[in-house]
């Protein structure tokens, strides 16, 4: 059951290592409003800090992972109240978690929703997933990262024509994209398939674990000659870990690695 503190997120533990962060705004389709967001950063923050979790899921319902930043909220919000109140200073929560989140994608993600969702390390989605950057209808243009990340993702054309149109497209179209890594078909569900994942990852090495996520996400910031040397220096130093020596020992005496996170 969720700790009493959490008014618009429910935190399980469907495995042992796993974090499953379920929003819950029903009413409102899971619009990120400031408390919201606050308890969904706080939750994923406290999982990414938990020594016995190696990964998160972060999911919302069938019917909308989150229909967007607040328009209630926003709508009369001046630019001296924003900014005076760091509006959504936590917004980058997820990116900045060292540990992977794996994003379950069902029904309406949209705008802040969508860039809550493309900060995730791996995106499923379920049939019903409904992706768009709608702001332009509201006069507005993504501020969460859209027009950043979905242009390193799918390019510089879809992405115009979703953020310049504003269009929904579905989990098809997002899979066809690489938008999504799949779309989820079986009966069992997408938070099912994202947990069934995340157990996978927890069960690696966790040192080698936030080292890979850290190299990949390194990609996005340097040229490709710092990215390698990057990524080298950090091959480099897991000889430095217990879990490089057992997984290379555990190869040889053909067993399973038996990891110590260390
Ligand atoms: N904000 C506030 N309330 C919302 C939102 C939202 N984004 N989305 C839905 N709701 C509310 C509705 O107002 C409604 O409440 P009520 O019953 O009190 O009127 C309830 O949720 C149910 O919604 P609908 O009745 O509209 O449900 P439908 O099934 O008819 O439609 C849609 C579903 C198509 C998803 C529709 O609700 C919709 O278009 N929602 C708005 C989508 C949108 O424009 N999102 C973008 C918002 S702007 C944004 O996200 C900017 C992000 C900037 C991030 C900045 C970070 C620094």
């Amino acid at each position: 059951s969720p700790p009493a503190y959490y008014k618009n997120v429910i935190v399980s533990k469907p495995d042992p290592a796993v974090a499953l962060i379920t929003l819950n705004r029903p009413n409102a389709l899971n619009a990120l409003n400031a408390a919201h967001f606050d308890d969904i950063s706080s939750a994923l923050r406290e999982a990414d800090e938990d020594p016995t979790i190696g990964a998160m899921v972060i999911t919302g319902s069938d019917k909308a992972f989150a229909a967007g930043a607040d328009i209630k909220e926003m709508k009369d919000k001046t630019f001296a109240e924003a900014y005076m109140s760091n509006f959504l200073a936590n917004w980058e929560v997820i990116a900045k978690l060292r540990k992977p989140v794996i994003a379950a994608v069902s029904g309406y993600a949209l705008g802040g929703g969508l860039e809550l969702a493309l900060q995730a390390d791996i995106l499923l989605a379920a049939p019903s997933a409904k992706l768009g950057q709608p702001e332009i209808n509201l006069g507005v243009i993504p501020g969460g990262g859209g027009t950043q990340r979905l242009a390193r993702l799918i390019g510089k054309s879809r992405t115009m024509e979703m953020v310049l149109t504003g269009r929904i497209i579905d989990a098809e179209e997002a899979e066809r994209w690489g938008l999504v890594n799949k779309v989820v078909r079986e009966e069992s569900g997408v938070v099912d398939a994202a947990i069934k994942l995340a157990r996978e990852v927890a069960s690696k090495s966790r040192v080698a674990v936030v080292a890979g996520k850290e190299a990949v996400n390194a990609a996005f910031e340097l040229s490709l000659s710092e990215g390698l040397r990057f990524e080298r220096r950090l091959f480099h130093s897991l000889f430095a870990t217990e879990d490089q020596k057992e997984g290379m020992t555990a190869f040889v005496e053909k067993r399973k690695p038996k990891w110590t996170h260390s």
